[in-house]
């Protein structure tokens, strides 16, 4: 009853908000395996601070733009019956037979470049990752945290290569200067699998797969969410003052967010985005941006901040310059990523709008090396599923969230 209840609220909410289902990519395995990691030596990577690939803005045509976009846009008529089932699956409820992710022949040595620790959501792909690739499931695991630093995600490839690993996982930071490293991966004969963001690379058969999330989607869906609801309130044809604190830039899940987002600003003529600026995704960094946003500008109506954790210092900002945020706020805000933490700020009524990002990519990435040790091919591109959660539903919604 309360599952019907809960899978009842997700529905209502999606309807409200808009009428697709996530992603329309494949969600090529459910999350969530039991195990706890103990096997992985999480290295610190060498923290040098030369200029890395980092502000690769320009570089605006996420890998999601020629694959998915078209097909996920808000005519997919799937939505209507299958949103509510994917809501509850995404949501936490889903689980994986352990079996799915084991390994029965010999062990498998996998070296995963980690982007870093700056969000929640980075911290639960992290614990994704390690509860899959145990001892006990048949692997041996490394992770590097490369500190946000491309440079030292190209460093750690290069000495996952000189320990002579089965397979490297890279989740790039940004998406420019991988060609290089992976060349040097495809000369040692071992397999490159990328997850969560992308890389802008030429020669695609420098990888062997990838699965993440459509982030230009997403985007989208954050100025559908917005639209639809300046609408319910009587504030469709009100001019709206918009400011963005966007990720690290030059990463997919800024560049694709960013994207989709200005794509559908741009129909609505009343919208002024009066800035954009990078908070590298760090709530520090969030809290700071906002802070110089707001001396810039006194009549800022919405906030897009395209993840959790800048959102939560936003928040922060904002009050501080007292001004109120949230559902019934002097400011909107919009967040990306859907973490139990995000999930809090709206049942406080802070987050207006969140939209989800699915970090529970370690069971995908095994299932994608396990078909590869039986001669498969893997999907080349896999999209998760992901939803709109309007605050509205937060309270119902979180006790089922995995993350
Ligand atoms: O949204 C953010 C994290 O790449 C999808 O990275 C990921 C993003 C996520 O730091 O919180």
């Amino acid at each position: 009853m309360k599952n019907m209840k809960r899978i009842l609220a997700v529905m209502l909410s999606l309807t409200m908000v808009f009428t697709m289902a996530g992603c329309g990519g494949s969600d090529s395995a459910s999350t969530d395996s039991a195990e706890t990691a103990t096997t992985d030596t999480a290295d610190d990577a060498a923290a040098t601070d030369d200029a890395a690939a980092t502000d690769d803005a320009a570089a605006d045509d996420t890998a999601a733009d020629d694959t998915a976009a078209d097909d996920t846009a808000a005519d997919d008529t799937a939505a209507d019956d299958t949103a509510a089932d994917d809501a509850a699956a995404d949501s936490g409820s889903d689980s994986t037979a352990a079996d799915d992710v084991k390994n029965t022949g010999d062990v498998i040595s996998v070296g995963f470049a980690q982007v870093g620790a700056e969000s929640d959501w980075r911290m639960a792909n992290t614990q994704s990752m390690q509860d899959t690739f145990t001892e006990e499931n048949g692997y041996k695991f490394e992770m590097v945290d490369a500190q946000q630093k491309t440079e030292n995600q190209i460093t750690a490839i290069r000495d996952f290569i000189t320990k002579g690993v089965d397979y490297i996982v890279l989740a790039p930071n940004t998406e420019t200067g991988w060609e290089t490293v992976f060349g040097e991966a495809k000369d040692a004969g071992i397999p490159v699998i990328i997850v969560d963001r992308m890389v802008d690379i030429s020669d695609d058969s420098l990888y062997a797969a990838w699965v993440g999330s459509d982030f230009k989607t997403e985007g989208m869906n954050a100025a559908k969410w917005l639209a639809d609801k300046l609408d319910e309130v009587g504030r469709g044809d009100e001019d709206i003052n918009i400011v963005t604190l966007q990720g690290t830039m030059g990463s997919s899940a800024q560049l694709g967010r960013t994207e989709g987002f200005g794509e559908v600003a741009k129909e609505h003529s009343n919208w002024t985005i009066l800035d954009q600026q990078s908070g590298d995704f760090t709530e520090e960094k969030g809290q700071e941006v906002m802070e110089s946003f707001l001396k810039s500008y006194d009549d800022i109506d919405v906030v897009v901040s395209e993840n959790d954790n800048m959102s939560f210092g936003a928040v922060t900002a904002i009050e501080a310059a007292g001004k109120t945020v949230g559902v019934d706020g002097d400011i909107w805000l919009i967040s990306f990523d859907a973490t139990n933490q995000g999930f809090q700020y709206m049942i406080d009524g802070k987050i207006n709008c969140d939209v989800e990002c699915n970090p529970l990519h370690g069971p995908r990435v095994a299932k994608i090396i396990l078909q590869m040790e039986a001669g498969e091919t893997p999907e080349k591109i896999a999209y998760v599923d992901e939803e709109v959660f309007d605050a509205s539903v937060a309270e119902e919604v979180l006790p089922s969230r995995a993350y």
